[in-house]
């Protein structure tokens, strides 16, 4: 069996897309079909983005056939440990993807989620502006005892994804702290499932995000983000920096068009800004991805890691 995929990094934070042999999911909306990925399909996704082809920082995607008929495309996230709702940085990889396969021209695209359709617009400058689902704050300085830090406050939001975020660190932003910020946020997210803090509907929050001052010249706020299977978002995070513009436009910190440069550990910066129609914030995240391989999986039931490490 072969899977032939592109990956590309955006931010350094890398995505790998399968566009041909992936499994075939049926007709449903995407909420469906990831639905039959994760339960009919699910060493697929293991193989794809595990080691030994992969790693605990892969973002794997689907590329689907639109089931919006209005649509360019629909997509599935995964990683090492399950699915994903949205993830900004693999849509703008996505659209960078599509572009160098000849398959969509620089405009804007509409793409189908398991969770609604965004927006992708693609500049003629190859930078790609995502318009994301709807977000929100849930909750707004929720406090939990962290083993080992004491009392940690922070907002429960959505961006895509269910977020706890939370200003401050015991560590600097810097990748030399990548442990001890691991462990941190690690323990807070701990924290949150034993005090039963979730998200909308009892919502597993599954991403963290603590905030520090930026070291660049014109950033806003430096980030580290807790991806779920425990690898950190080498990127800004698109969700996360959509729910973040969330919460600080409900704290009339940010307004409508205002721009807001978001950093991450690793230095890369997307900039975000939000909309209001209807009453909904819905935010648009900036960035450039870069296409660094094309390559077909091979998937040997010989091999006895095929499936990937632990599968
Ligand atoms: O960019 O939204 C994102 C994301 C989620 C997990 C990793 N990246």
């Amino acid at each position: 069996m072969k899977i032939r995929v592109v990956d590309s990094h955006t931010g350094g934070e890398p995505t790998r897309i399968i566009i041909d042999g992936g499994p075939d999911l049926g007709s449903g909306d995407l909420a469906a079909q990831r639905e039959c990925f994760r339960t009919r399909f699910d060493r697929i996704r293991s193989a794809v983005v595990n080691e030994p082809r992969g790693s605990d920082a892969m973002v794997g995607a689907l590329l689907c056939p639109p089931h919006d008929p209005a649509s360019s495309a629909g997509v599935i996230f995964f990683n090492n440990v399950g699915y994903l709702n949205m993830c900004g940085h693999g849509s703008i990889g996505l659209i960078a993807t599509l572009a160098y396969l000849g398959r969509i021209e620089p405009g804007t695209h509409r793409i189908d989620t398991p969770v609604g359709a965004i927006s992708a617009e693609m500049h003629p400058n190859g930078t790609v502006t995502i318009g994301n689902v709807a977000s929100y704050r849930l909750a707004k300085n929720v406090a939990v005892t962290v083993e080992g830090y004491g009392r940690v406050h922070g907002d429960v939001a959505w961006g895509g994804n269910w977020f706890f975020l939370s200003e401050g660190a015991p560590v600097p932003l810097t990748l030399d702290h990548l442990e001890q910020l691991t462990e941190y946020t690690s323990r807070i997210r701990e924290a949150i499932v034993r005090e039963g803090v979730t998200g909308a509907g009892g919502e597993e929050i599954d991403h963290i995000e603590v905030f520090g001052p930026p070291q660049q010249a014109g950033a806003n706020s430096r980030n580290f983000v807790l991806c779920p299977g425990k690898a950190y978002d080498r990127s800004p995070c698109g969700t996360g920096t959509s729910a973040k513009l969330a919460c600080l436009f409900a704290d009339g910190k940010l307004k409508e068009g205002e721009v807001w440069r978001q950093e991450s550990i690793v230095g890369s910066v997307f900039e975000g800004t939000v909309k209001v129609s209807n009453g909904e914030v819905r935010p648009f995240i900036t960035g450039s991805a870069y296409v660094n391989a094309v390559a077909d999986l091979i998937l040997n039931e010989a091999d006895p890691f095929c499936w990937g490490i632990g599968h």
